[in-house]
C-alpha cells in the first residue's frame, strides 16, 4: 500500500508552530488570551464598519491569524542555534537593531527578526519573531568579572537540544518535514521556548538585575522563553480603550506614528505592563523560596505601509520634529497630540501621493482605464487616470525607537552604564557573521517587490513609466 511521502512544507510547520506558541503562552500567560480575544473583538468591528476597505491591508483572515513573538538569547552560539530553530520554519533574518544605542536605559541587546522572505510565504503565514542577543561583552554595561560569569554561565546551558538541531537542518535542507519528524520538531521547538521552573539563582540574577532587567531575564535564567507574543490589530485605539476599560493597565502611549486621518505607515504598538509572575529562587544558604518577576508582558500592533528610503527618512525627520516640539510645549502636552499635528503638515495624506512621490512602497496593477500612448507615462499620471492601480505593500518589520520603548517601559528601573566605556561594535554584516546567514536588508526586500510589479506593469502596458523624482 502506498502511503504518502510527500513533506509538510515549512509554511505549514510555520502556522502550526506560531498556533502552538500561542498555545503555551496562553497557558503561561493567561492575560494573553484576554488580549487576542479582545484584538478579535476590534478586528471584527472594524471590518463591519469599514466593509471591504478593511482589508486594504491584508484579509481579516490573515490579520487576525497574524502574530509576532519576542525572544532573548544570550550568546553568539545560542543566536545560531535558534537561526536553525527559525530556518526550519522558513524564517530568515531580516534588518538590524541595535537597541543598545536606542534607549537611554540600559538595553544591552542588539537584534533581528526571523520571518519569511516572499510574497507567497508571507501570505501563507507571515510568523516573525524579534530576537535579541545579549552583547555581554560591552564594557558600558558589564565589568570583566560579569562578563566572565555571563560567558560561563551561558556555555553552561543548552536551549535547544541536538535532536532538535538535527531536525531544523533536516527541513531546511529538505524544505519541510514528514509527519512524524514534523510533530516531534513542533514539540521540541515549543519546549524550548517555555518558561523553565527551575530555581533561578537569587544573587546572580539580582547582580545583573541591578545592571538592566533585560540582561537578567537573559543571563539569569537557566533557559529561554517567549517574552510575548503580539496579536495584530486594524484599529489599535480601540484595542488600547476596551484593554484599559477592561482594568489592565496599559504602557502610557501608543508607539510609533500618531492615529492620524491619512494612510497608515510603518508600525503602531503597545502594550500591556508586565504581569508579576511566580518564580522559585535558589538563595546563598542553600534555600529555595517562592518570589516573583516582572519580565513578560503582552503587547499588540497595528501596520501600515512600508516606507521607501525616502519615505522613512522623511518619517525619521517628522520624529525628529515632533520631539523638538514636545519639549517646547506646555506641561501636559503628549507626544501623541504633538505628532498628529507633524503628521498632518509634513506627509500626504493618500495612498496616491505616497505613491506617486515614492515615500511608500507599493505593488502595481493595470486599471480598467485606457493607459496614456506613447513611448513613456509618469507614474503619477498614469495613477491619477486609473490606468494603474497601487496596492499598499505592509511593512512586515519593526522599529528600533518603538522596541527601545517597549522594553523600556517595562523596565522595572533603568539599570546603570557607564557610557565613558568602550561599545562592542555590531552591524548587519557583524551579525550575519555571527548567524552565519546573510541577514537581509528589509528596505532591499520591498524595493525588489516593487519594482518587480513596476517591470510587469511596463510590459502590459507598453510603455515606460517614469518617476517624479
Ligand atoms: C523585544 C522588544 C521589541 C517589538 O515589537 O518592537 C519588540 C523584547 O522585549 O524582547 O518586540
Ligand atoms: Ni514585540
Amino acid at each position: 500500500m502506498a502511503t504518502s511521502t510527500a513533506p509538510i512544507p515549512q509554511a505549514e510547520l510555520r502556522a502550526r508552530f506560531a498556533l502552538s506558541l500561542a498555545q503555551l503562552y496562553g497557558q503561561e500567560v493567561p492575560a494573553y488570551d484576554t488580549l487576542v480575544d479582545v484584538s478579535r473583538e476590534v478586528n471584527t468591528d472594524f471590518v463591519a464598519r469599514h466593509g471591504a476597505d478593511a482589508a486594504r491591508l491584508g484579509s481579516i483572515e490573515r490579520v487576525t491569524a497574524e502574530r509576532h513573538g519576542a525572544i532573548r538569547v544570550g550568546s553568539a552560539r545560542e543566536l545560531a542555534q535558534v537561526a536553525r530553530v527559525f530556518g526550519g520554519f522558513g524564517m530568515h533574518p531580516v534588518g538590524f537593531y541595535d537597541l543598545r544605542d536606542a534607549s537611554k536605559s540600559s538595553v544591552p541587546v542588539v537584534s533581528t527578526a526571523f520571518r519569511p522572505i516572499d510574497a507567497d510565504e508571507l501570505a501563507q503565514n507571515p510568523f516573525r519573531v524579534f530576537t535579541s542577543m545579549l552583547v555581554h561583552d560591552d564594557r558600558r554595561f558589564f565589568d570583566a568579572d560579569t562578563q566572565a560569569r555571563l560567558e560561563a554561565f551561558m556555555a553552561a546551558r543548552t536551549l535547544f537540544p541536538d535532536e532538535l538541531l538535527t531536525l531544523a537542518d533536516r527541513s531546511i535542507a529538505e524544505d519541510g518535514l514528514a509527519a512524524d519528524d514534523a510533530d516531534r520538531y513542533l514539540e521540541l521547538a515549543t519546549a524550548s521556548f517555555a518558561l523553565s521552573r527551575e530555581p533561578v539563582d537569587h544573587d546572580w540574577y539580582f547582580h545583573l538585575e541591578r545592571i538592566s532587567s533585560v540582561a537578567a531575564d537573559i543571563g539569569g535564567v537557566p533557559s529561554t522563553h517567549i517574552n510575548h507574543l503580539t496579536p495584530r490589530v486594524l484599529d489599535i485605539d480601540d484595542l488600547y480603550a476596551r484593554m484599559q476599560a477592561r482594568g489592565i493597565a496599559m504602557i502610557d502611549e501608543i508607539q510609533g506614528p500618531p492615529r492620524w486621518e491619512g494612510p497608515d505607515v510603518l508600525l503602531r504598538q503597545t502594550s500591556f505592563r508586565a504581569l508579576a509572575e511566580e518564580r522559585q529562587f535558589r538563595h546563598a544558604d542553600g534555600s529555595i523560596q517562592a518570589g516573583s518577576l516582572r519580565v513578560r508582558f503582552g503587547e499588540v500592533e497595528q501596520r501600515g505601509i512600508a516606507l521607501t528610503t525616502n519615505g522613512r527618512d522623511l518619517y525619521d525627520r517628522l520624529v525628529a520634529e515632533q520631539d523638538r516640539r514636545l519639549a517646547a510645549a506646555p506641561a501636559g502636552t503628549t507626544r501623541v497630540e504633538v505628532a498628529a499635528v507633524v503628521w498632518r503638515e509634513g506627509l500626504p495624506d493618500t495612498e496616491l501621493e505616497l505613491a506617486a512621490q515614492e515615500l511608500g512602497f507599493f505593488t502595481y496593477r493595470v486599471g480598467d482605464m485606457a493607459p496614456a500612448t506613447g513611448p513613456e507615462a509618469p507614474l503619477r499620471t498614469l495613477l491619477e487616470t486609473g490606468a494603474l492601480i497601487a496596492e499598499p505593500i505592509v511593512y512586515e518589520d519593526f522599529l528600533p525607537r518603538s522596541a527601545a520603548g517597549i522594553f523600556q517601559s517595562n523596565l522595572t528601573d533603568e539599570g546603570s552604564r557607564d557610557d565613558e566605556q568602550a561599545s562592542t561594535f555590531y552591524d548587519l554584516d557583524r551579525l550575519s557573521e555571527v548567524i552565519g546567514l546573510p541577514i537581509s536588508d528589509p528596505t532591499l526586500l520591498y524595493d525588489a517587490q516593487a519594482s518587480a510589479s513596476l517591470a510587469s506593469a511596463e510590459q502590459a502596458l507598453g510603455l515606460r513609466i517614469t518617476r517624479d523624482a
